[in-house]
């Protein structure tokens, strides 16, 4: 008997794949997939035949709409990326490389900012992504704020947690599928975060009838600017994007014409964002590969990268001059600490 499912693990040779009425199978793949060199993914949603009660054979797989290979999944109709207020600090640079990563990799699908740790800290970063296409939710897994709203964003979804190491990603996993045995990371005093999310995974979530999956990723801060265009980056910064500027292809980093620092100092753009736009820029140019010290340490423990990897290379030539782009920055501070005050004031 054949029947359809969704590959949720894959452990060594075995495919574990979940059917519609939630039964998971232990599966083979058929000689014949791989010798196609037809790789599996978890994501792939497959033909299997019935071998016995518990397991099956995958014999086919079915096209993709989208997929990955680092972290290798396919099927993502969702991601959400994570970061946290404090432990480890919140940092615009990072997130929006992330961003870019992600969005260049899947330019079809939705992306969230995810915020968690609130109960450490109150931020609000809405103003530094409002022309972007990025939907903004924040949350603390320990508290329960906010999860409610998460899970009705990502229900029926098949979603993608991508983030630093320690930010909570497991944690949310816990607070949206509270009977999950998964392991949650104690990330140590330095910030470097201790490393428990080996292999990528679906995990099975069900809410109003709804089946969703979310998969926690290990290793998804490996990735490298270093072969992309300025135009390619450029693409995955819409709020960049519809600047008119002298020349029509404009990169806005110092060209003649280019009306996207007077933009910025107008408040027009978001001065972060601009200044991550230029970082990943001279990154990509540099083939600078960002957090590599932390790179080769990592790999020795061989999974979750660090969440300090701004230790890391941080070459880039800014082209925003110095005092005004550090008075971006400060009043873009300013505002952070005004929402912090606010909230202590009604404790
Ligand atoms: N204060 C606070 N701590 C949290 C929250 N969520 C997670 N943590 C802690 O942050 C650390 C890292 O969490 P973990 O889920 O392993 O992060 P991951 O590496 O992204 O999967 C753990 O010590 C968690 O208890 C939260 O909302 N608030
Ligand atoms: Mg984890
Ligand atoms: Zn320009």
């Amino acid at each position: 008997m054949k029947i359809q499912g969704k590959i949720t693990k894959i452990l060594a040779n075995f495919y574990y794949v979940q059917d519609s009425e939630n039964k998971l199978w232990e599966c083979f793949a058929r000689g014949r997939l791989l010798k196609e060199g037809k790789l599996l993914f978890v994501g792939d949603k497959v033909d299997i035949e019935i071998s016995n009660p518990k397991q099956g054979v995958i014999t086919d797989v079915y096209p993709r709409k989208n997929k990955l290979f680092k972290p290798p999944i396919s099927n993502v109709d969702e991601v959400l990326v994570i970061f946290s207020t404090r432990e480890p600090e919140f940092d615009f640079y990072n997130l929006d490389r992330y961003l870019s990563y992600i969005s260049y990799e899947l330019q079809n699908e939705k992306v969230c900012i995810c915020i968690n740790k609130i109960d450490l800290e109150r931020i609000n970063i809405d103003v530094n992504y409002k022309n972007t296409e990025y939907e903004i939710f924040y949350f603390s897994a320990l508290t329960g704020e906010g999860i409610e709203k998460l899970c009705n964003e990502i229900s029926g979804k098949t979603v993608l947690l991508a983030g630093p190491s320690g930010v909570g990603k497991t944690s949310l996993i816990k607070a949206i599928s509270p009977d999950k045995d998964l392991k949650i990371g104690e990330i140590s005093s330095v910030g470097s975060g201790k490393h428990t999310t080996r292999n990528i995974q679906l995990i099975p979530v069900f809410d109003n009838d709804k089946q969703s999956f979310i998969a926690d990723t290990p290793g998804f801060t490996q990735f490298s600017f270093a072969t992309l265009s300025p135009e390619k980056i450029l693409n995955t910064f819409r709020d960049l994007n519809n600047i008119h500027c002298l020349f029509d292809n404009c990169i806005h980093s110092g060209e003649e014409g280019c009306l996207a620092e007077e933009m910025v100092h107008k408040g027009q753009i978001s001065a972060t964002r601009y200044e991550s736009y230029l970082k990943i820029i001279e990154e990509s140019k540099s083939e600078i590969k960002y957090g590599k010290k932390e790179e080769t340490k990592l790999k020795s423990i061989g999974s979750d990268a660090g969440g300090d990897e701004l230790k890391g290379d941080k070459k880039f030539i800014p082209k925003i001059d110095q005092e005004k782009r550090a008075e971006s920055r400060k009043k873009q501070k300013q505002k952070l600490l005004k929402i912090k005050d606010f909230d202590e004031e009604k404790q």
